[in-house]
């Protein structure tokens, strides 16, 4: 090691010249642009990190075209029911059988690797909503590089909502989870509150300075060298070099994720309500005046949503409703709750218009 670089900076470079996607050098050269001498006797290297970085965001672009033009070759699974979450697992790792158990697909599971060859799907019943399912072929050491069929099921994994980690050992565990970061695969990490946009006026800008964890010097030098010369830049949280790294990154995706080991004994009832509470949703019941309740559809709408905004979901009328009766999370069964009343899971609804 060079006796001027850390050791994050040696860590970095080794990443990059392992990376093999553009994903992964891109995010170890960002890293490299970070932990990079800021010293006078470092500008040469900066400089070579800043070109890396252009060649590689211009790799990107030739490869997203590329796929664009190429078309047909991509697996996609159209999304269907109030969300989508793949089940993700080295092979013969029981994700056939967690499919099965969930869903109550007739799916072949068998004792041999790579049974499941395509993506198979099947909708899981929660209280009435439906969650899609995907069984995905096995992820392996390599599916980042390309390895059987890797990018095109990583991409499955990219456009899904959540993702279940089917795992039978903590050792195969990690090596998933390594093959998911290769390709940009966030697992349950909170996306940075960092804004970064190209800026119309000559310079770098920041609003929300104190939550800068850097000196702002540092900050406007790593920016230009990630190739950002005029940019304006909004902190909402504290902010350190590694968040704004990140941000930057625009190929990363997040995503909640849980595991699951089958061959551990298997608790249907609590994996489903784990599976069910990722895609960040609750469940609204409605009935009408002096009927049953309908408990067959239920709505399914962002946590957070008032009654009102169900409403406008619910039909175009109820968009001028005066109140609601609710029954659920209300102090009282039946109470007059307002427009604004913000819905919790299996709440009851009554509208009135
Ligand atoms: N002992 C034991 N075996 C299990 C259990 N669950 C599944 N299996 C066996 O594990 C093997 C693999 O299960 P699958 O569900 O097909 O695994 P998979 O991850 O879908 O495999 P591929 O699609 O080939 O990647 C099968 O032989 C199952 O019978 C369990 O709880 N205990
Ligand atoms: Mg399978």
């Amino acid at each position: 090691m060079p006796a001027n670089v850390t050791y994050e900076f040696e860590k970095a470079r080794i990443n990059f010249e392992q990376a093999a996607s553009p994903e992964a050098k891109l995010a170890a050269l960002l890293e490299m642009q970070r932990a990079s001498p800021s010293h006078k006797g470092g500008e040469n290297l900066r400089k070579d990190i800043s070109q890396k970085i252009a060649a590689v965001k211009r790799e990107m672009e030739r490869k997203k075209l590329q796929d664009k033009k190429s078309g047909g070759k991509s697996i996609s699974v159209p999304k269907e029911g109030i969300g989508q979450v793949v089940l993700v697992g080295m092979p013969n790792s029981g994700k056939s059988t967690l499919l099965k158990a969930l869903a109550g697909v007739e799916v072949e599971i068998a004792p041999y690797e790579f049974t499941t060859t395509k993506p198979v799907v099947g909708a899981m019943d929660f209280h009435g909503a439906k969650v899609q399912l995907v069984e995905i072929p096995a992820i392996v050491e390599g599916s980042s590089c390309g390895k059987f069929n890797g990018l095109q099921l990583l991409a499955v994994i990219r456009n899904a909502d959540a993702v279940v980690l089917v795992v039978r050992d903590k050792e195969k565990e990690s090596i998933l989870m390594e093959e998911l970061a290769k390709a940009g695969i966030l697992l349950n990490e909170k996306k940075p509150k960092v804004k970064i946009m190209a800026g119309s006026y000559k310079g770098i800008s920041i609003a929300g300075k104190k939550f800068l964890k850097c000196r702002e010097k540092e900050l406007v030098q790593f920016l230009k060298g990630a190739g950002c010369i005029n940019a304006s830049v909004i902190l909402n949280e504290p902010t350190d070099l590694k968040l704004v790294s990140r941000a930057l990154n625009e190929s990363l995706c997040y995503k909640n994720a849980i595991s699951v080991n089958v061959f551990k004994g298997l608790e249907v009832k609590k994996v489903k309500r784990q599976v069910f509470e990722m895609l960040g949703k609750v469940l609204i019941y409605t009935k009408k005046p002096g009927r049953e309740v309908d408990y067959t559809q239920p709505l399914a709408v962002p946590k957070g949503t008032s009654v009102g905004q169900a409403a406008k979901h619910l039909h175009k009328d109820f968009s001028n409703m005066k109140y609601a009766k609710l029954w659920g999370s209300s102090k009282y069964q039946g109470q007059r709750v307002p427009k604004e009343y913000e819905l919790k899971n299996f709440d009851i609804l009554e509208i009135y218009c």
